[in-house]
């Protein structure tokens, strides 16, 4: 089967591989090992499916009031032109109680605590996004651009919001890149900066994921997904997704956990969370720099 990985059209098995399950039942020192050996953990059914589910119905109705589907379309296959829509920090959405019990769910902050070995703490801004067909969630990143003023403790949950199989464009993950020995230079230029100070135009690496992959020799790892399954990765896990080749509107939430004793990026906490204020303005004012141009100085 063939799939699409940034700008490339690639063979399963060529730069592909299947992601490792866990479980949230196994014990909680053999998950920290294997997440600071990975540098993510798949965790199956962390999340009961009816909260997930009822998730979902909810962002169905909201994006079918936009219209955004076509006639053709029910919950379970939403079809759509151009469905492609992101709501980071789009309260009406992010923080519908619906959409608040899968992302803040007592199953997540039990794992995060055990985890943690302290009591865990979320921010309080959160991401919601639907991808469509021919189109893909991000490119290949760290999280640690976007928040690393903080506890670098911090993790990433990614929860598909229903079904999401291969071919519907979930995220992908590059294995053991989070500490790679081959990325030490990426993690000391790239990983240092900051898009609201740094301004650099999307903050992703590259969208040539066979750079990566090929530095490193591993693979970017990706799976089918059931309502209640979760991603995890670590804030300096190479990330990015597959292109939705489906024509099924992907629906997908993700948010953060970290110790609640560490340090807090302020710019996710709050009523109403600054967020991205200084990139999204320089941004406007075409004051963002090309990331191409960003490596060319950094050397990577
Ligand atoms: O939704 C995706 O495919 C990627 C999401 C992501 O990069 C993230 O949650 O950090």
């Amino acid at each position: 089967m063939v799939y699409q990985l940034g700008e490339q059209k690639v063979d399963f098995n060529n730069i592909l591989g299947e992601i490792k399950s866990s479980y949230p039942h196994e014990d909680i020192s053999l998950l920290y090992e294997r997440l600071n050996t990975d540098g993510y953990l798949c965790l199956r059914q962390l999340i009961p499916q009816s909260d997930v589910l009822n998730a979902r119905k909810i962002f169905y109705e909201y994006l079918n009031n936009q219209d955004i589907f076509t006639d053709d379309s029910t919950i379970e296959e939403p079809r759509s032109e151009n469905g492609s829509c992101f709501f980071g920090g789009k309260k009406e959405i992010t923080h519908h109680p619906e959409f608040i019990k899968i992302l803040e769910h007592p199953n997540s902050f039990d794992f995060f605590t055990k985890l943690f070995e302290e009591p865990a703490r979320t921010y309080d801004y959160k991401w919601v996004r639907s991808v469509g067909k021919n189109n893909y969630g991000t490119e290949a990143h760290m999280d640690i651009v976007y928040m690393g003023r903080g506890s670098k403790n911090l993790l990433t949950m990614w929860i598909p919001v229903g079904k999401i199989t291969k071919d519907n464009g979930p995220m992908v993950v590059l294995d053991k890149s989070h500490n790679h020995p081959k990325l030490k230079k990426i993690r000391d230029t790239y990983g240092r900066m900051d898009v609201d100070k740094d301004l650099i135009k999307g903050g992703w690496f590259t969208n040539n994921y066979s750079e990566l992959s090929r530095l490193t020799k591993t693979k970017w790892l990706v799976g089918d997904y059931d309502p209640g399954d979760v991603l995890i990765v670590n804030i300096y896990t190479f990330h990015g997704s597959l292109r939705n080749n489906s024509d099924k509107v992907r629906f997908t939430c993700d948010v953060r956990f970290q110790p609640e004793s560490d340090s807090i990026d302020n710019r996710w906490i709050g009523e109403n969370p600054i967020a991205h204020r200084d990139w999204w303005k320089a941004d406007k004012e075409g004051k963002n720099i090309e990331i191409e141009k960003a490596r060319k100085s950094w050397g990577v």
